[in-house]
């Protein structure tokens, strides 16, 4: 679709940065804060990149005042940040700490007195250790009630002060990196139990939306996930086919849930027939078709490019069986109840597009696909809630100059520019990430930040903030609503 002139950013758009506890907070067990799933994971040697933790992380717990002091003078409208459940209450489900609450009062009113919209995200993966122990986590439903009651004293809290909330941030990442691959905590490989994870944390946003409409009955909520379109390698019908399958399989098994409030039939036959569907019971169902979010938040960093499944297309592997005989159901479940998906679709490299140090497609047109799926499928406001490439930053005479990283947001917020002049509504974009910080499995090598943090996987050095040249570049797109991004293109 090509736009002689693109539409200028809404007067209010919310240009942010955000962030995580566990990434950025340290005071690990400050002040009465009970462990978390990832405090107890990033203890045992070999889970995380070097053996890294957030014991200290950024410090940011004890440095949120000249943190937001950044932010002024960066001219961030929003900052997004999450709050961990166990400084809240610690055994999970318990008695209150005040001293956590605390803490996030005073990160809120620091963000307001300096005119800065605070997006409070519930759940960024740090699970108190305790509802682990006695609940096995999310496979308990105990945790979804308890999900609630902590949902409820935030709300009741800060009702009036935060405007946006975000109940779960990238369920479709947390749970099958937990459940699945045994990457993240709680090291699970398991399908039949990710499922049933799965859906618990399907009714633990369900219950949160619920009370948000009493406790917070002027605020926006909504989920934050992360979602790449599905492309087909070719326009062979068959691969075309393959790349539905794909957005069922990634994308609508969870998006459908939370803004249609019912799983798409057709990933929900396909479980059942490999007898991995979770438990749903009717007053399930009833509460997830109760609830609709305000808006969806999204996390945008790369799709992915699928062919068809492997058994139909004749691939190698197909030719030296007798696959004509074969059940695909029965075929995938047999092969070692790994990939559902097999009989759905084959991930393909993409060759059009580069990559990052790590790996990651770089594909700024998708995101502009992905928000005109997002809006014409669910007709919900869009809110960007992580966008950013990860990059080695090297310190030249005491500065960083990431020109890379410009051009990555750069290029990103054109495309988001473009979604905006064919009519998606977006409300604002929260750039990963304000300050370098932890990466879950990465250490501090895979840096994201507009501020430098002085420190390594070793060492906490000084933990000085400098502000890279990406810094006083998204200065001038926040001082100019945008119009500097579109310079010599009109
Ligand atoms: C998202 C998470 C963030 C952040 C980001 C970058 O999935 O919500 O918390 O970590 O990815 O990921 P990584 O640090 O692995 O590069």
């Amino acid at each position: 679709m090509f736009h002689t002139k693109l539409d200028d950013f809404p007067k209010d758009f919310l240009w942010g940065a955000a962030s995580a506890a566990y990434q950025i907070e340290g005071g690990f067990d400050a002040d009465g804060k009970g462990p978390t799933i990832w405090d107890d994971f990033a203890m045992t040697a070999g889970n995380t990149f070097e053996n890294t933790d957030g014991k200290v992380a950024i410090d940011h717990y004890h440095r949120y005042k000249e943190d937001v002091q950044w932010m002024k003078k960066m001219g961030l409208k929003a900052y997004r940040f999450s709050v961990s459940w166990g400084r809240i209450l610690p055994d999970g489900n318990g008695k209150v700490n005040e001293a956590g609450l605390a803490f996030y009062e005073n990160l809120i009113d620091e963000l307001l007195a300096n005119g800065i919209e605070p997006l409070l995200t519930l759940y960024h993966w740090d699970l108190p250790l305790a509802l682990q122990e006695k609940y096995q986590g999310w496979e308990g439903r105990e945790t979804v009630a308890a999900f609630k009651k902590y949902c409820e004293v935030l709300y009741r809290r800060f009702s009036g002060k935060v405007r946006y909330w975000i109940t779960m941030n990238e369920q479709n990442v947390f749970i099958p990196l937990g459940y699945r691959w045994g990457a993240h905590p709680p090291k699970v490989t398991d399908l039949k139990r990710m499922y049933q994870a799965n859906h618990h944390v399907n009714l633990a946003n369900a219950e949160a939306i619920t009370s948000f409409r009493q406790l917070v009955p002027e605020g926006k909520i909504g989920p934050s996930f992360g979602y790449g379109p599905t492309y087909p390698l070719s326009c062979n019908p068959n691969d075309v086919l393959a790349a539905e399958n794909g957005e069922d399989f990634n994308n609508r098994f969870w998006l459908d849930v939370y803004c249609k409030g019912k799983y798409p039939k057709f990933m929900l036959k396909q479980l059942t027939n490999l007898g991995l569907a979770p438990t749903i019971t009717p007053e399930d169902e009833a509460l997830l078709a109760s609830v609709r979010p305000d808006f969806l938040g999204v996390n945008y960093y790369h799709g992915g490019t699928v062919k068809q499944n492997e058994y139909e297309a004749g691939s190698q592997m197909a030719t030296e069986k007798d696959f004509s005989k074969v059940d695909p159901y029965q075929m995938a479940a047999k092969e070692g109840e790994k990939a559902p998906e097999k009989a759905m679709f084959q991930t393909v490299e993409n060759p059009y597009l580069e990559k990052t140090d790590w790996g990651w497609e770089i594909d700024p047109v998708g995101f502009r696909v992905a928000l005109r799926k997002l809006a014409s499928a669910y007709d919900l406001p869009i809110m960007v809630t992580e966008n950013g490439l990860g990059a080695y930053d090297e310190l030249q005479e005491g500065l960083i100059h990431d020109d890379y990283r410009i051009d990555y947001l750069q290029n990103h917020l054109l495309e988001l520019q473009k979604a905006l002049t064919d009519g998606v509504e977006i409300l604002g974009y929260c750039a990963w990430s304000f300050t370098d910080l932890l990466s879950w499995l990465n250490g501090y090598k895979k840096r994201y930040g507009f501020v430098y943090v002085d420190r390594d996987n070793q060492s906490e050095k000084a933990l000085t903030r400098l502000p890279k040249d990406s810094f006083y570049w998204y200065q001038e797109v926040i001082a100019t609503n945008g119009q500097n991004l579109t310079k010599g293109e009109k």
